[in-house]
């Protein structure tokens, strides 16, 4: 029986030397120390020996045992040390390397004044206000002193859902709703999309975005629309931006006027962006109508207000120096990307 032990040790010694993966490995580890085993089968044969042998051959055959579980996880070890180097020779990366290009989007101009405006007029105490695209036509027309037979309620101007019921073709029935909501002190600003029945062409669009401004407190009156037109203007065009007042008519304030900047391109003197003029329009403003704050549940013995309006699209193709109105809206990526 020792004699068969030897040879056991021997051959797997030898076997173990001309192992050269670790599937093979196992393999002998199976053969020699697995339950059907060589050592194992020694291990079940003991049965026949005497009581003197027994403890022999069993210490024999553990000490033999510890040696190949030593032997083959030492085998082990080297493999994965192998593989290893192999992996780190094989696959190598080249730090240096540029890496892939990401493209990340960007802004779209609309979007990039609306947030311009936004900050500013964050930064003078403002409130935003959203309300629905799909309008009343109370909210965006009787409210504000625009009476049934009043033009801009035509057809041909307005894109009707129902009767009373219509695309927003400004954003003051927003303001109208904040101020049926809202006590004064109020001071808001309305950004958003807007609807007109217009044919497109480069100064038209029949959807665009406005934003629209208002203040209603006691004793507000023109001096503080002017002063804060001019603030704004100089905050979003640059701080040598003069502004003058034109009178002009609109039905939900009174007195009305439309407010031009100095160019921002050629300072006053005259170019092509100001068409020779040193003036730019800018927006229409003026002092809320006493109508419309008492529409509004606002009394306007107690309360005045001032309001103002401008087309963002306007703004930007003067500020970013766009000619065409569709360049804003055909998102052409090559066009999208300069900004
Ligand atoms: C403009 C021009 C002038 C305006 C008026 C109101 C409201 F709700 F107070 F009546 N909101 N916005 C207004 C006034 C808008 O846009 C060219």
């Amino acid at each position: 029986m020792e004699e068969q032990i030897a040879k056991i040790k021997e051959n797997s010694i030898k076997e173990m030397s001309q192992c050269n993966d670790e599937k093979e490995l196992n393999e002998l580890k199976v053969k020699y120390l697995g339950k059907k085993g060589e050592l194992t089968k020694v291990l079940r044969g003991m049965g026949a020996l005497n009581s003197e042998e027994r403890p022999v051959i069993g210490a024999l055959v553990n000490k033999i045992r510890d040696e190949l579980e030593a032997l083959i996880e030492n085998k082990a070890q080297e493999f994965k040390k192998q593989e290893l180097s192999k992996r780190l020779q094989t696959e190598n990366i080249d730090v240096t390397e540029p890496s892939k290009k990401i493209h990340l989007g960007s802004l779209h101009p609309i979007t990039k004044i609306i947030n311009e405006v936004e900050e500013i007029f964050l930064g003078m105490g403002y409130q935003i206000a959203d309300g629905p695209e799909v309008e009343k036509a109370i909210y965006n027309f009787d409210k504000l002193n625009t009476p049934p037979d009043h033009p801009a309620r035509d057809l041909q101007d307005t894109f009707y859902i129902t009767d009373d019921i219509l695309l927003r073709s400004q954003t003051s029935p927003v303001q109208a709703r904040v101020m049926e909501t809202q006590k004064p002190p109020i001071k808001v600003i309305c950004p958003g999309a807007v609807y007109r029945s217009d044919s497109v062409d480069s100064t038209h669009s029949p959807v665009f975005h406005q934003v629209e401004g208002l203040v209603v407190d006691k004793n507000i009156s023109m001096t503080d629309l002017k002063g804060t037109l001019e603030m704004f203007a100089k905050k979003c065009l640059g701080e040598n931006t003069k502004i003058r007042f034109r009178p002009h008519h609109f039905p939900f304030t009174e007195p009305s006027a439309e407010a031009d900047v100095s160019c921002f391109v050629c300072g006053g003197k005259g170019c092509k962006v100001c068409k020779g003029e040193g003036w730019i329009e800018l927006l229409g403003c003026g002092m809320v109508h006493p109508n419309v704050l008492k529409n509004c549940n606002i009394d306007p013995d107690e309360y005045s207000g001032f309001a103002f309006g401008f087309g963002v699209e306007r703004i930007a193709m003067a500020k970013f120096g766009i000619d065409d109105m569709r360049l804003l809206f055909e998102n052409d990526i090559r066009f999208l990307k300069q900004f």
